[in-house]
């Protein structure tokens, strides 16, 4: 199995090294893996301690956008351009443990159930501020009661998933909110295990809790309407006998006398 552990960051130049080496530590001896940084338009100096880490780090690829996309658009292009078919996700600013990567690749390669897509870290003990715990905890579950999601902590960076599965998604800024309800609707299942959270130690959040909540509002209408507009069967089931397509020209130019 390949494991590509994809980052997205902006702004996080402090972060980036101390992290770097807790995911070498967490995987090194253990999987073929690659670390791709998607840098997204920083102007604190991440992408040249990046391009640094680059010159003595072989298993460390970076991405960038020339001007910010936002984090959803980030990690799709990082998923992109991996090469695994196991992807890790984990916030750059040190909060996830990559300790934590290890578990949540387990849980995800043991198929149980045999559609697990996507396997959800649980911070079940934040280190965020007392009104951003709150704030997400009303935003979880007014999410989990439209959605039916089954997931308790939506929210969370640290994850991991099939890179297949979730290409096929459908692509949309803010997207990696709401992966546990994409999965659901195109009948994958999904699982939480528990994972560490740890404080901010450098750099500033990017979100605050009011711009979180009205475009949280507009994403949950679109995510909801989504969900009424899948209409995909499990299987299709093919009823032709089975066609052998002609492979060569000769083959072809007979078949046609
Ligand atoms: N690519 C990209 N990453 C972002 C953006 N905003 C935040 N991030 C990254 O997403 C992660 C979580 O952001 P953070 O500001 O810590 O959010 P918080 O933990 O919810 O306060 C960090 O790795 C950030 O660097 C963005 O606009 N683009
Ligand atoms: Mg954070």
């Amino acid at each position: 199995m390949q494991l590509s552990v994809v980052v997205p960051v902006k702004d996080e130049a402090a972060n980036v090294e101390p992290l770097l080496d807790e995911i070498h530590a967490a995987l090194d001896a253990r999987y073929d893996y690659e670390i791709i940084y998607v840098d997204d338009g920083s102007s604190d100096g991440t992408l040249e301690v990046l391009r640094a880490r680059m010159l003595i780090d072989p298993r460390l690829r970076v991405l960038r956008h020339e001007h910010s996309c936002g984090q959803s658009t980030a990690v799709w292009n990082g998923v992109r351009a991996a090469h695994g078919e196991v992807i890790a996700t984990l916030d750059g600013d040190g909060q996830n443990d990559p300790a934590d990567i290890p578990a949540l690749v387990a849980a995800l390669v043991e198929r149980r159930p045999g559609n697990l897509q996507l396997v959800m870290g649980h911070r079940t003990r934040r280190k965020d501020s007392f009104a951003k715990r709150i704030a997400s905890r009303i935003a979880n579950r007014v999410r989990r009661a439209l959605l039916h999601d089954d997931t308790p902590d939506t929210g969370c960076g640290i994850k991991a998933f099939w890179r297949d599965a979730f290409l096929s998604l459908p692509y949309f800024n803010h997207m990696h909110r709401f992966l546990p309800a994409l999965v659901c609707r195109q009948g994958g299942a999904v699982r939480s295990v528990p994972v560490n959270h740890r404080p901010r130690e450098s750099g500033r959040s990017k979100y605050g809790i009011n711009d979180r909540l009205w475009a949280g509002i507009a994403d949950l209408a679109g995510v909801a309407w989504l969900l009424r507009r899948e209409r995909r069967p499990a299987a299709v089931i093919e009823e032709t006998p089975p066609v052998r397509m002609s492979r060569t020209p000769e083959e072809r130019a007979a078949q046609r006398h």
